[in-house]
């Protein structure tokens, strides 16, 4: 029999708007934001810059964007930006450093995405007329390509000794900052104390349709405005998709719990099974990622046999990523471990 349905566990960024959300969609108060004059935008800044302990904030359409935004408005010409090795900012978003700042990503390894404060302090350039000159680091919790890793508070705090020491800025790529936060209990107020700026993702586990969130602060941030709208993102009566977002941010933090539980649970289930190499221990929030190494099976002949028996899931680095969210409950992480107990028999 064909699939009708499927278990959707390729991002959490499937999630649909709630019925509640979809409801404040048509009921939004807005205008023209680029004019300033949407008052539900303006509301979903301020609550976010107060959840955050920022200054201000600006609702941007991706975490992309609002990244690429950041960069921008902390570097300038002939400089180099400090990143992750395995970083979203770095891998995963098209360029935009070179492509919109002109400034060259400097790739640091890292434990599960804690980069150590030594190589940090080797990477930062010393003043020389034949290198750029460094001027930002990037962090990212959850870290998306370490499975959702939790980079741990203390290494923030040594990321910002080492930039107030070099005169350096740092960013935060915290698209799942609430992931983060709930799975290690500290305050998301905390992680954003230690960074200049940080984008968090209202379109993830927090389940709106569209939209992310820069904060810092408001000085920066009107340069900020202004290169969002050279970059396409000034949109209009735009209300409609920050209404959804103010629920995402004061309504569905708290769930994100449950998501790490199930992908705590399928990690349990499929740990273990022919070609499946994962230490279900490192699981700490929604994102599963597993190396797939079988005598008969590639990574994508296995995703096409999940995808016959309605599950889907993504290729990455030589493995295989799921992600829990809102949109799969016990029922789909049941069916995804039967799922793969029956290929790899
Ligand atoms: N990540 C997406 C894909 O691009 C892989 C996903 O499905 O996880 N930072 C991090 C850490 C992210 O995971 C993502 C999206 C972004 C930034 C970019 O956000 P958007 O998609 O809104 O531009």
């Amino acid at each position: 029999m064909p699939v009708t349905t499927y278990s959707d566990f390729r991002s959490d960024t499937v999630t649909r708007p709630t019925e509640k959300m979809r409801r404040a969609m048509a009921e939004a108060a807005v205008g023209d934001d680029v004019l300033g004059d949407d008052p539900t935008v303006q509301e979903l800044e301020r609550r976010s810059a107060e959840a955050m302990g920022k200054e201000a904030a600006l609702f941007c359409p991706s975490g992309t964007m609002a990244n690429s935004i950041a960069v921008k408005m902390w570097t300038g010409a002939l400089e180099e930006v400090i990143v992750e090795e395995r970083s979203h900012i770095y891998n995963m978003e098209s360029t935009h450093m070179t492509f919109i700042s002109g400034v060259t990503p400097r790739p640091v390894r890292s434990a599960r995405g804690a980069m150590d404060p030594k190589d940090v302090l080797a990477a930062v350039r010393k003043p020389n007329v034949h290198t750029p000159r460094t001027s930002l680091i990037c962090l990212e919790n959850t870290h998306n390509n370490w499975g959702g890793a939790v980079v741990p508070l203390d290494n923030f705090r040594a990321m910002r000794r080492i930039a107030d020491e070099h005169g350096l800025k740092v960013h935060l790529d915290g698209a799942r900052i609430f992931n983060a936060s709930v799975a290690s209990g500290v305050p998301v107020r905390a992680f954003a104390g230690e960074v200049d700026s940080l984008q968090f993702c209202l379109s993830k586990g927090l389940s709106a349709p569209v939209g992310s969130v820069l904060a810092g602060p408001r000085e920066r941030l009107e340069l900020g405005r202004r290169l969002r709208k050279a970059l396409g993102g000034g949109m209009r009566q735009v209300g409609v998709l920050a209404a959804p977002g103010l629920i995402a941010l004061t309504e569905m933090v708290d769930r994100l719990e449950e998501d790490h539980i199930r992908a705590k649970a399928l990690a349990r289930g499929i740990a273990g099974l022919p070609g499946v190499r994962l230490d279900p221990g490192t699981v700490e929030t929604d994102i599963v990622i597993f190396g797939f190494e079988h005598p008969a099976l590639t990574v994508p002949a296995l995703l096409e046999k999940m995808r016959e028996k309605g599950v889907l899931a993504l290729a990455i680095y030589g493995g295989v990523r799921m992600v829990t969210h809102k949109d799969v409950g016990d029922a789909d992480v049941e069916r995804a471990i039967r799922a793969f107990r029956e290929i790899l028999a």
